[in-house]
């Protein structure tokens, strides 16, 4: 509390990664130390441009509609006919709801998905708690038109509304220590009926990528789909997606980010290590004990299959694997 009497007070210093108070501190705290200024009679002895940030509200889901879509990033989204939004938005791996993709959509609609504070912390020197709609209006969405590939062996092309992943991590700046970057998806059971399905699971659902994988351009937060914001069954409110790697790193509505020294455990990892190793690029060459990876069905054609492309297609991350 004290600190932020404190903070307030310095108004003159903003460091570039300033941000309005009603936009870092969640909505509770945020009130209850509004309660705690007035009954310390601290309110009115404050400047009025402390009053001002008091009264900003916090960003909204329904001012922030109007962002969407956001304006097409040419360099990411070639030429490709996006997938019909109705494979895109019915056809889901999400297995906090079900292991159905057909049944997810139907069984999301108890889950809530505002407020959705997410933490940015670990090996880092400003961690820092926001809520989804706010990052949303911090950072301002673009589109971005990825081929999308599952490693079940099948492809869709999704447009993608968001930010590169890069902008959100550099505003915590993390210490050289931090190697990897851990994400961790809500875990509400009694929102989410597919946990108390698998039991033997080590939910939360989790995933990690090194720190230049983070880092790289591709790696997008998507905070929407189809010029609109996030439907619940494709990871609302913010989901990542890797668009080189197969699906499973993509993982849906976060809650935790963290910069960690060793190579973080991630669900699918920790089920099978062999099926799904930690660094998951797509390759055709490499088959899955369970599915070639040399071809895949693209959803919504009707069963056409292609050539599944080394990186998914995405040869500019080659960089990133060369020793
Ligand atoms: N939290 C969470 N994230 C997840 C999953 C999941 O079950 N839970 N499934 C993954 C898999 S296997 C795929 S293919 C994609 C599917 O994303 P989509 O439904 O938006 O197409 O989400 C990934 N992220
Ligand atoms: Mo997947």
């Amino acid at each position: 509390m004290l600190w932020h009497i404190i903070c307030m007070a310095n108004v003159i210093i903003r460091p570039d990664w300033f941000l309005p108070e009603s936009a870092v501190t969640p909505e509770a705290t945020y009130s209850n130390r509004r309660q705690f200024l007035k009954t310390m009679g601290l309110g009115a002895g404050l400047s009025g441009g402390v009053l001002a940030r008091d009264a900003m509200a916090a960003a909204t889901p329904a001012e922030n509609l109007k962002r969407y879509p956001g304006k097409r990033n040419a360099k990411y989204s070639p030429n490709f006919r996006p997938t019909t939004e109705v494979w895109g938005t019915g056809y889901n791996n999400f297995y906090e709801f079900s292991t159905d993709k057909f049944q997810v959509r139907q069984l999301v609609g108890g889950f809530r998905t505002t407020p959705w504070p997410v933490t940015i912390g670990g090996l880092c020197k400003k961690p820092f708690k926001m809520d989804a709609q706010d990052l949303v209006a911090k950072f301002g969405i673009e589109e971005r038109v990825y081929r999308f590939r599952c490693v079940e062996g099948w492809g869709m092309i999704l447009p993608w509304s968001g930010f590169s992943l890069r902008r959100l991590l550099e505003l915590a700046e993390p210490t050289k220590e931090a190697r990897y970057v851990k994400f961790t998806t809500a875990m509400i059971p009694a929102q989410m009926p597919g946990i108390a399905r698998l039991p033997q699971y080590p939910w939360p659902y989790t995933e990690g990528l090194r720190i230049a994988e983070a880092m790289h351009d591709l790696t997008f937060v998507a905070t929407g789909i189809f010029g609109k914001p996030l439907p619940k069954q494709n990871g609302a409110p913010i989901r990542l997606v890797v668009p080189w790697k197969y699906g499973y790193k993509s993982i849906k509505s976060i809650v935790k980010i963290e910069f960690v020294r060793n190579q973080p455990k991630t669900l699918w990892n920790t089920l099978s290590a062999v099926e799904y190793p930690f660094e998951s690029n797509v390759d055709p060459a490499k088959p899955h004990p369970r599915w070639s990876q040399a071809t895949e069905e693209m959803k919504g054609t009707g069963g056409v299959r292609v050539r599944t492309l080394k990186y998914n297609g995405y040869g500019a991350v080659a960089g990133l694997y060369r020793r």
